[in-house]
This record gives structure tokens, sequence and C-alpha cells, in this order.
């Protein structure tokens, strides 16, 4: 439950099995446990997509990624906060409220787990990514970026 993620449900079709998201719940903290229980189950590297909001709900699962070395890449947006409501709450009201959050430094972070971690912004993203899913065991990427919103997702 990320805007990136929202973006990826117009591009990639769950039917082809390469992408999975908690739309239908719509729980926060679901990504990385998920990625990490592919990672192993499939014996393929994966990919998590979290905002910096959510990925607070699911920090002690690097714990267990260390544990058993799985090849999953973990990718945080980090907009400073709750990205998509602050987004409807300006299109509402023209003003948010408890939007900004104070959050880690999740690459020191990632370093405290004993995870490879590193920052990119939007232009460096293709290549780090590429890096982070060709070295095996686990990694964190955090990107610094703020993303629109795609308008429909409140619509429908
Ligand atoms: C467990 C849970 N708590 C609260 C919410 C409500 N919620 C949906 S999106 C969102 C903001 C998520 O922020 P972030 O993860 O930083 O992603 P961004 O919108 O900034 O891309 C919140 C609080 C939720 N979906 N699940
Ligand atoms: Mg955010």
């Amino acid at each position: 439950m990320t805007i990136a993620a929202y973006w990826a449900w117009s591009a990639w079709d769950p039917r082809e099995g390469g992408f999975h998201s908690a739309q239908g719940s719509g729980g926060l903290g679901f990504a990385f446990p998920a990625a990490l229980a592919a990672a192993v189950g499939s014996g393929r590297h994966t990919l998590a997509v979290s905002g910096d909001g959510g990925a607070m709900y699911g920090i002690a699962e690097l714990a267990a990624a260390r544990q058993h070395d799985a090849d999953v890449t973990w990718l945080i947006v980090d907009d400073g906060g709750y990205g998509i409501l602050r987004e409807y709450m300006t299109d509402a009201f023209d003003r948010t409220t408890a939007t900004e959050l104070a959050r880690p430094d999740f690459v020191a972070l990632a370093g405290a787990f004993g995870i490879p971690a590193r920052h990119t912004d939007p232009e460096h993203l293709r290549d780090t990514l590429a890096e982070a899913l060709a070295t095996p065991g686990p990694s964190v990427v955090v990107l610094g970026a703020t993303l629109q919103m795609f308008a429909p997702t409140h619509l429908s």
C-alpha cells in the first residue's frame, strides 16, 4: 500500500504471477514479509515495495530475512510520511493533518540488522535496483521521492 503500488496496479497483470499486492485488504506491512516468504518458497529473488509509513509495520522482518539469508530486496519509497493521505486531504480540505512522520534512517536501520542498504533517487533507481536484485541475500534500497497519486484509486 504505497503510491508506487497504486500505479503498478495498472501496469502489472497479477494473473501472470509475478506481481502480488494487498489491494484487497489494504493492510500496511504486508509487502516485506510476503516477499520474504515468496523468496523462500519460490527460490527466486523477490522485490517488496513499501512506503516509509508502511515500512514501519514490518521492520522486525529484517531479522528473519537476515537469519534465513533470503533473496529479497526491499524498496522503501520515502516521501516523508503518509503520502496518499496527504494527497486525499489536500484534495478534499486543502490542508493536511498528521501526515508527516518522524522516521528512522532506513539505511542505517537495515545496516544494524547486517543487511546491505543504500539510498537512491529516481534517476539512479533502475541501476540501484538491478544491482540489489543481482546480489544474493537480503538488501534494502531507499528511494527518496514524492510520487503523485494515481487519481482513479479513490473513485472505484
Ligand atoms: C494497517 C493499516 N493501517 C492504516 C492504514 C491506512 N493507510 C492506507 S495508506 C496509508 C499511508 C501509507 O503511507 P506510506 O506507506 O508512506 O505510503 P505513501 O502513501 O506515502 O506512498 C495509511 C496510513 C492501512 N491501510 N493499513
Ligand atoms: Mg510515504
